[in-house]
């Protein structure tokens, strides 16, 4: 018999601890991509991904919904969490269960226990569309972290300091790929590069982005 060399080794996916508070686990959900994506175009179905404005004025280049009991919006009026789709004037589509848990069971293993997400920003990139360097402040409580889940296209994430002048690091974000924010990280300003032109097998010609939040106390 061959002697097994991994035998008794922790079997876990590539983790990369790029900052304090960053961890990025790679290719996390690529197996079960296709059935959590299932979920997202039930919710996608329900409410269709819109380019919102910015305070400004401006229309995003990023098209937005949300899934969970608040979701984010942002229009003349500001930035915040609301109840309802202010499209719809409905309450945003619950939260897959299988989202949920996906995101809770990534922040503990990133050492984030109790994650209780309320809100899932989905973000829907098609080619050229780009997101600029912000916070995420609009939440109540910043002990709690982000999970991000990326699907589709790659993107260069843009990774801050806690000002906005500070230099920024590269991280490349696949098909798969797990973020967990919090921490000492949580208020980092962070961006997404202009998506490139291409077709991912499994999703077509965008990229996905989906955040769980905690944004009530
Ligand atoms: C994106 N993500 O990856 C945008 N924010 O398309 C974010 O803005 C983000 O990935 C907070 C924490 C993790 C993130
Ligand atoms: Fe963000």
């Amino acid at each position: 018999m061959t002697p097994d060399l991994f035998a008794g080794l922790p079997v876990t996916p590539e983790r990369l601890d790029p900052a304090p508070g960053v961890v990025l686990f790679k290719a996390r959900l690529t197996a079960p991509a296709a059935a959590l994506l299932a979920q997202v175009d039930e919710v996608l179905a329900q409410a269709p991904p819109r380019h919102m404005r910015t305070p400004g004025g401006q229309s995003m280049s990023v098209a937005m919904t949300n899934c969970g009991p608040l979701g984010w919006v942002t229009d003349r009026q500001g930035y915040r969490y609301a109840a309802r789709d202010p499209e719809r004037e409905q309450p945003w589509p619950p939260m897959p269960e299988a989202l949920r848990q996906a995101a809770v069971s990534a922040a503990a293993a990133a050492g984030f226990p109790g994650f209780a997400p309320d809100a899932c920003l989905i973000n829907r990139y098609a080619p050229g569309a780009r997101m600029g360097l912000h916070q995420d402040r609009d939440e109540a409580d910043f002990s709690q972290p982000i999970v991000s889940f990326s699907f589709g296209l790659p993107a260069l994430f843009l990774l801050g300091g806690l000002v906005r002048n500070e230099r920024t690091q590269k991280l490349l974000l696949e098909h798969g790929d797990v973020l967990v924010w919090g921490g000492p990280a949580r208020l980092r300003f962070h961006g997404v590069q202009a998506i490139q032109p291409g077709c991912h097998d499994l999703v077509g010609e965008c990229r996905f982005n989906l955040t769980f939040r905690r944004a009530a106390p």
